[in-house]
């Protein structure tokens, strides 16, 4: 498939008859054979529901405390357009994460509970989301490389096998390709610009290189929801293989820009039609989802002081809506 977005994600194995996965309702089957959308009116296997409420509940912490690192610069970006630019990219993250937790709540789970799992530490976000954003050419490197990665993970997702992750999907993918492209606008201005302003380009690229690599999770011999998950039709690629292709797509983009990424490996392999790159310390990964890494309780602290300045918003808006259903019906007797 070539899509809007420019990512041809074809690969012969994508019409391979996924794997039958056990004890599962016959209609479940029949509609992951035919390549049909699973709806949440038809019979899900329990499994089956639990693994989508996780990514999805994760993806959706992710987008929401992925507003912090660049919302940190919102009150200091160098120019009114940068400003209302970055104003709108952090509105849209909010956004995503409100379709994320609608998509989730179509598999029987609470809002209220999701976010009381993430306040606990019982779900996770992305790992990415707990560096920190020391200059502005970090906003520049999170549209280009977390936002890009963001992309590569996300385009297959919208032909998941569940029907209303996967139509989320596609407005998110959208809004993300803006998105990557006014990172590289800032990062291609900054490396154009001074000395000293390229420096801080290649400076941020050199600390969110690595930690977008990781956002593919674990290599694929140590993820252990990979099988089950492209056995559902709900990963289509595997963790190894979206991390190289986001390796592929990115390094014309380093020479476009002028900057380099911090990994002498790198190297365009004829033999496998691929670069080739260095190991990614995967320990790292590991500890920041541990909770380890630079921002965590930063991040974490922020987001449950958020969530309790905001209970007098949720307790107007039931209370309004304890109201309209008193009036609807008084008005139907
Ligand atoms: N960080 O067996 P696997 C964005 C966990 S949105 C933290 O491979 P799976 C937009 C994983 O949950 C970014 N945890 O797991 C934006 C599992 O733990 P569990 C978020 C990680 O699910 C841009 C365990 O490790 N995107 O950036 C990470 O098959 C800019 C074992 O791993 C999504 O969530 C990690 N990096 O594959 C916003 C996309 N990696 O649950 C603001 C949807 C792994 O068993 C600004 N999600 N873990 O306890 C996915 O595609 C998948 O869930 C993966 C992980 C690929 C992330």
């Amino acid at each position: 498939m070539v899509g809007v977005y420019g990512n041809d994600f074809t690969a012969p194995d994508e019409t391979a008859p996924r794997p039958a996965t056990g004890d599962e309702p016959e209609t479940f089957r029949a509609l992951l054979e035919g390549e049909g959308r699973v709806e949440p009116r038809d019979d899900l296997p329990d499994a089956y529901r639990r693994t989508l409420v996780r990514q999805i509940a994760q993806h959706a912490h992710s987008e929401i405390i992925g507003m912090q690192p660049e919302g940190n610069w919102i009150s200091r970006a160098p120019s009114l357009r940068r400003k209302a630019i970055l104003m709108a990219k952090v509105q849209d993250e909010a956004g995503h994460g409100l379709y994320l937790y609608a998509a989730a709540e179509t598999l029987g789970v609470d809002r209220a509970d999701l976010l009381d799992q993430l306040h606990s530490g019982r779900q996770k976000y992305s790992s990415i989301f707990n560096y920190p954003t020391l200059t502005w050419a970090d906003v520049g490197a999170i549209g280009w490389l977390v936002d890009g990665a963001a992309i590569v993970n996300q385009v297959p997702l919208c032909r998941c096998s569940y029907g209303p992750y996967a139509r989320a999907m596609i407005r998110v993918c959208k809004e993300e390709s803006f998105h990557q492209r006014q990172g590289f606008e800032i990062l291609h201005t900054l490396s154009h610009g001074t000395p000293a302003q390229k420096a801080m380009a290649q400076d941020a690229v050199d600390r969110y290189w690595w930690p977008s690599l990781m956002m593919f999770g674990p290599p694929d011999d140590d993820s252990p929801n990979s099988a089950q998950s492209m056995a559902w039709g709900i990963k289509r690629f595997s963790n190894d293989d979206l991390r190289q292709r986001f390796v592929d797509m990115t390094v014309p983009q380093a020479e476009a820009l002028g900057l380099t990424l911090p990994d002498p490996e790198i190297r365009w392999n004829d033999e496998r039609g691929h670069y080739d790159f260095g190991e990614v310390d995967f320990t790292e990964l590991f500890e920041v989802i541990k909770g380890n890494g630079p921002c965590n309780a930063e991040r974490m602290a922020h987001r449950v002081r958020a969530h309790e300045d905001g209970a007098w918003v949720r307790e107007a808006a039931n209370a309004y809506a304890d109201k309209q259903a008193a009036r609807a019906g008084a008005d139907v007797a």
